[in-house]
C-alpha cells in the first residue's frame, strides 16, 4: 500500500483554502486544512464546515459522473448516459447548424459566482463569434470596478492592517458572507480599538459589533453617502493637500452636497442626523481608513451607480486612496491577465455589434472607453466581465426571437433557475431553446432543463487558479490531488474538446489546463507547478503610484482623462450621466403595512449555504431546515405574523413561501433568503426539485427599462411585495419526514 500526503484546495467559496489530502493507493481517504497556506485562519475548521464536504462529496451518489443526454420532453428531468464522444460530436454539429441558420450570436453563455476558470468558455465564445455572454456582473462587483475605474483609473481593494485607523463597511456582512481571513482581520483591528462603522438596513452579525450602525431605508444609500460628504465638506474634515493636488471637481462637489445636510438626509433615509455626523467624523478623522462596500448596494437597481460612486468620493476627499492602511489601486497582473486568456481579439467588430446590451458603460464600447485610460499603466481590465450582455435582454430574446433569435445556451457553474432574476422568464427562456448545455456537479434545476448535462471535475480533481477576475497582481490556488473520478472533466478540457470538433483547435495549443496555466505564469518566469507548491503569487502591493515619476520626470498621476481623481466624472458625463452622483428618488420603494405591503431585501447571505449550493447537505439542512424571511417584530405584528409562521411573498412577477423569523431592521422592511431548492424533491416539471416553492427570484425582475441606465444593474434589494400568512408547503412536509 502507498500512502502519500498531497496538497489540494477547497473551492466551496472563493477562497480556495489549502487542504492536505491523505492519498492511499490513488484514493483520497482523508483531508485536513493546511495551516501553512493562505488564507489559513485558526478558527476556519470550526467556522467553515464546508471543507469537509470535499471528501463527503467526492464520490457522493448524487454527483454527476458521466455525460447525460435528455430523453423525453425538455424539462422532464429524464436523461440517459452517453459517451463524451457522442455528446461532444452532437453538440458541435448542432452548434454548427444553428450558426449557419441564425448566425453565431444565437449561442449565449451563462456564468455566475466565482466557481471555476471561466476564460476557456469565453475564449470559445469569442472564437465561435458570439458576444452574448451573460453573467451577474451587473449586480455583483461591476458597479464597484467601474466606479473605481472611472474615478481612480483602476480598481481598488482595501488594505486592512495595523495601520488602519477606522473601518467602514457599507452593505456588506462579512461575519456571514466571508468565511475566512478578512472578517478575522476586521475583528482583530476592532478589538485593538479601531472604530467600526456599519451601514446596513439590518442589524446583522457584523452591524451588532459596530460602534456606529446606520440603518437606512433600502435604496436611500446615495442620500446617506452624500450626507456624509456634506458633513466632511462643511466641517472641513477633508484632506486638503490630497484634494488640491490630486482631485478635480472639488468645488462643484461642495456645491452638489450642500443639499444633503444630515437633517434633510434623516427625513429621506431614516438615519438619525447625529449618527450621520458621528459616522462622517469618525471616518474622516481616523485615517488611514478602510471603506468597503458589498452586494447590498451593488443590487440597488438605479441607485447602485450613485451610491457606489459616492463612496469613491468619500475615499477620495479623505485621502484614503492608494495609501497603506486604507486601500491600494491594483497593480496590473504580471502574469498573463484574464483578458489575454479570454482572447477578445478573436471576436470581430461585426459580431460585437450584435451584443444584446443597451447600456453605454457595461458594453464593449464602455469597456474600451475606460480601458483605454486604464491600460496606459500596463495591462487591460478583464473584458468579458465588464462587457457582458444583459441577461434580461438575452432571456427575452430566447422567448420572443426579438431582436433576433437566441437558440442555444451554454451554462457553466451557474444555476440561473435559482440565481438569475425573474425565474418564470428563465424557465420559459430555457424551455424555448433548441440546445441547452449545462456543466455542473449535480443535476441542478437548471440542468434539469438541459439537452446535455456534462459532469464537472471538482476542486480536488483539477488544478485551481483564481486571479481575481484579472484586475490584480494576485493569484492563488494549487494542483489537482487526483485525476478526475469516473468520466468527469475540468471545464477547460470540455471547452477545448468542443473547439477541436468545430475546427477551432488553433487557439487551443495546450492539451491540458496545467499547460495552459504554465502559459499564464510564463511572463513571471515560474511554472504552474512552482506556483502550486507555494499556493499563491502575490507581490506586495505598492502605494502612491500616482506620485511615481514617468520617463519625463513627472508624476504619472491617475489613469483617468484628467490624470487626477475625478470627483466630477468626465467619463460618466460623456456617457450621458451626471458629473456628480444623483440619487434617483423615484426608484425608492415604499411599504404600506396596512395593505400588507413590505419592501424586500432579497438574498442577504446566510450560512451554511452559498447561492443555490449545498442544499443537498443533510447536516446543513438539519441545522437550517427552512428558507427564512426576517423582519422586525413590529412589522410581523402589523402583518398578523409570529415567529415560525409561514408567509407567502408575492408581486406582479410571482410568489414564494418563507418561514418567518425576527431581526431588527426598519419597520416595513423584510429580508428573504435566496437560492433555496430541495434536491431530494423530484426533478423535472412541474416542481424542478422544489425550486419554484421558496425561490425569491420568482419576485425579482431584470427588464432593461427598470435597470440602472449605465451598467444595467437590476434590483434585488428594495422590491415591493405583499405578505400573507400561509401554511407550510408540502415540499417541506416531505423533506421533514424523509429527514426523520
Ligand atoms: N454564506 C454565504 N456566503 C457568501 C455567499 C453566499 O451565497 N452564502 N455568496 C458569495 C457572493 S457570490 C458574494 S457576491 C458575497 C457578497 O457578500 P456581501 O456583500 O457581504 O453580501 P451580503 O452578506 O448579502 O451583505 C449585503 C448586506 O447588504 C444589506 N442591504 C441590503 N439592501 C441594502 C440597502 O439598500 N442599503 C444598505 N445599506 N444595505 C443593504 C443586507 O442587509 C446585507 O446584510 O458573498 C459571498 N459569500
Ligand atoms: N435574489 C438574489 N439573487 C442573486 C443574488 C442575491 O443576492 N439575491 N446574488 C447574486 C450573486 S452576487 C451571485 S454571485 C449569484 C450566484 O449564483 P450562482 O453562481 O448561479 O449560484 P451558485 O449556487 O453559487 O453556483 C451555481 C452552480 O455552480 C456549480 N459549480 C460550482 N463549482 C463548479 C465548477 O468548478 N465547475 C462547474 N462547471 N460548476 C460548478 C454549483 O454546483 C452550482 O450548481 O447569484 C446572484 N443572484
Ligand atoms: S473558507 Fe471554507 S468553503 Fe471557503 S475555501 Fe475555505 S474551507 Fe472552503
Ligand atoms: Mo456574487
Amino acid at each position: 500500500m502507498t500512502i502519500e500526503m498531497r496538497k489540494g484546495n477547497c473551492s466551496y467559496c472563493g477562497y480556495l483554502c489549502g487542504l492536505n489530502a491523505t492519498v492511499e493507493n490513488g484514493r483520497i481517504v482523508d483531508i485536513a486544512p493546511d495551516p501553512t497556506r493562505y488564507p489559513y485562519d485558526a478558527s476556519i475548521s470550526s467556522r467553515c464546515r464546508r471543507w469537509r464536504m470535499n471528501l463527503d462529496d467526492l464520490d457522493a451518489p448524487d454527483r454527476l459522473n458521466y455525460p447525460l443526454r435528455r430523453v423525453g420532453e425538455r424539462g422532464s428531468g429524464k436523461f440517459e448516459r452517453v459517451t463524451w464522444d457522442e455528446a461532444l460530436d452532437d453538440i458541435a454539429s448542432r452548434l454548427e447548424s444553428l450558426r449557419n441558420e441564425y448566425g453565431a450570436r444565437t449561442l449565449a453563455s451563462a456564468i455566475a459566482g466565482p466557481h471555476t476558470t471561466y476564460w476557456p468558455l469565453h475564449r470559445f465564445m469569442n472564437q465561435f463569434g458570439s458576444p452574448n455572454n451573460m453573467g451577474i456582473g451587473q449586480i455583483c462587483w461591476d458597479p464597484r470596478i467601474f466606479m473605481d475605474a472611472i474615478t481612480f483609473g483602476w480598481p481598488t481593494d482595501p488594505d486592512l492592517n495595523d495601520q488602519t485607523q477606522c473601518i467602514m463597511l457599507w452593505a456588506t456582512n462579512p461575519a456571514v458572507s466571508d468565511n475566512s481571513l478578512f472578517w478575522s482581520q476586521i475583528k482583530a483591528r476592532h478589538a485593538a480599538g479601531v472604530p467600526l462603522v456599519v451601514v446596513d438596513c439590518r442589524a446583522t452579525a457584523t452591524a451588532r459589533q459596530a460602534d456606529v450602525h446606520l440603518a437606512p431605508w433600502p435604496g436611500t444609500d446615495p442620500v446617506l453617502a452624500l450626507s456624509l460628504l456634506n458633513v466632511i465638506v462643511e466641517e472641513e474634515l477633508f484632506d486638503r493637500a490630497f484634494v488640491n493636488t490630486w482631485c478635480v471637481g472639488f468645488s462643484g462637489l461642495c456645491e452638489h452636497v450642500r443639499a444633503y445636510a444630515p437633517e434633510r438626509a434623516q427625513a429621506l433615509c431614516g438615519v438619525p442626523a447625529d449618527d450621520i455626523r458621528k459616522a462622517a467624523r469618525l471616518y474622516a478623522t481616523h485615517t488611514p481608513g478602510v471603506l468597503l462596500s458589498g452586494r447590498g448596494i451593488d443590487q440597488l437597481g438605479p441607485n447602485a451607480e450613485p451610491t457606489v460612486r459616492s463612496l469613491c468620493l468619500l475615499r477620495a476627499i479623505t485621502g484614503n486612496v492608494d495609501r497603506p492602511g486604507a486601500c491600494f489601486l491594483h497593480q496590473r497582473s504580471s502574469f498573463r491577465a484574464e483578458a489575454a486568456m479570454e482572447r477578445p481579439d478573436l471576436l470581430s467588430e461585426e459580431n460585437r455589434a450584435w451584443q444584446l446590451n443597451t447600456t453605454p458603460l457595461q458594453s464593449y464600447s464602455g469597456y474600451n472607453l475606460v480601458n483605454d485610460y486604464a491600460k496606459q499603466f500596463g495591462s487591460s481590465l478583464p473584458e468579458r466581465y465588464l462587457s457582458s450582455a444583459h441577461p434580461g435582454m438575452v432571456m427575452r430574446a430566447m422567448v420572443t426571437g426579438e431582436p433576433y433569435p437566441i437558440r442555444a445556451l451554454f451554462v457553466m457553474g451557474a444555476n440561473p433557475v435559482l440565481t438569475y432574476a425573474n425565474t418564470k422568464l428563465v424557465l420559459k427562456a430555457l424551455q424555448s431553446l433548441d440546445l441547452c448545455i449545462v456543466v455542473d456537479y449535480r443535476l441542478t434545476p437548471t440542468a434539469q432543463l438541459a439537452d446535455y448535462v456534462l459532469p464537472a471535475a471538482g476542486a480536488l480533481e483539477r488544478p485551481n487558479c483564481q486571479i481575481h477576475g484579472g484586475v490584480a497582481d494576485f493569484a492563488y490556488g494549487g494542483a489537482a490531488v487526483i485525476p478526475p473520478l469516473h468520466e468527469r472533466r475540468n471545464d477547460y478540457d470540455i471547452m477545448r474538446e468542443l473547439a477541436l470538433r468545430l475546427g477551432m483547435g488553433a487557439e487551443w495549443p495546450h492539451a491540458t489546463l496545467e499547460e495552459e496555466l504554465d502559459y499564464l505564469f510564463e511572463p513571471v518566469g515560474i511554472t504552474f507547478e512552482q506556483f502550486a507548491n507555494e499556493g499563491m503569487f502575490a507581490p506586495a502591493p505598492t502605494f502612491r503610484k500616482h506620485e511615481q515619476r514617468n520617463e519625463h520626470g513627472e508624476p504619472q498621476g491617475f489613469a483617468t482623462p484628467s490624470g487626477k481623481v475625478e470627483l466630477a466624472s468626465s467619463l460618466i458625463e460623456q456617457l450621458g450621466g451626471s458629473a456628480y452622483p444623483q440619487p434617483i428618488s423615484q426608484s425608492i420603494p415604499q411599504a404600506d403595512l396596512a395593505a400588507g405591503k413590505v419592501v424586500l431585501i432579497t438574498g442577504a447571505r446566510s450560512q451554511p449555504f452559498w447561492g443555490s449550493s449545498y442544499f443537498h447537505n443533510q447536516d446543513f439542512r438539519q441545522r437550517r431546515p427552512y428558507p427564512r424571511v426576517t423582519m422586525a417584530p413590529t412589522t410581523a405584528r402589523a402583518l398578523g405574523l409570529v415567529e415560525g409562521d409561514w408567509a407567502r411573498l408575492s408581486n406582479k412577477n410571482g410568489s414564494a413561501v418563507f418561514n418567518v423569523a425576527f431581526q431588527d431592521m426598519p419597520e416595513g422592511v423584510a429580508s428573504a433568503e435566496y437560492g433555496w431548492w430541495l434536491p431530494e424533491a423530484p426533478p423535472g416539471a412541474p416542481g424542478f426539485s422544489g425550486s419554484l416553492t421558496s425561490n425569491i427570484n420568482m419576485l425579482t425582475d431584470n427588464g432593461i427599462e427598470g435597470c440602472e441606465p449605465l451598467i444595467g444593474t437590476w434590483t434585488y434589494n428594495g422590491i415591493e411585495a405583499l405578505v400573507e400568512k400561509t401554511s407550510r408547503p408540502i415540499e417541506f412536509d416531505r423533506a421533514s419526514s424523509s429527514n426523520a
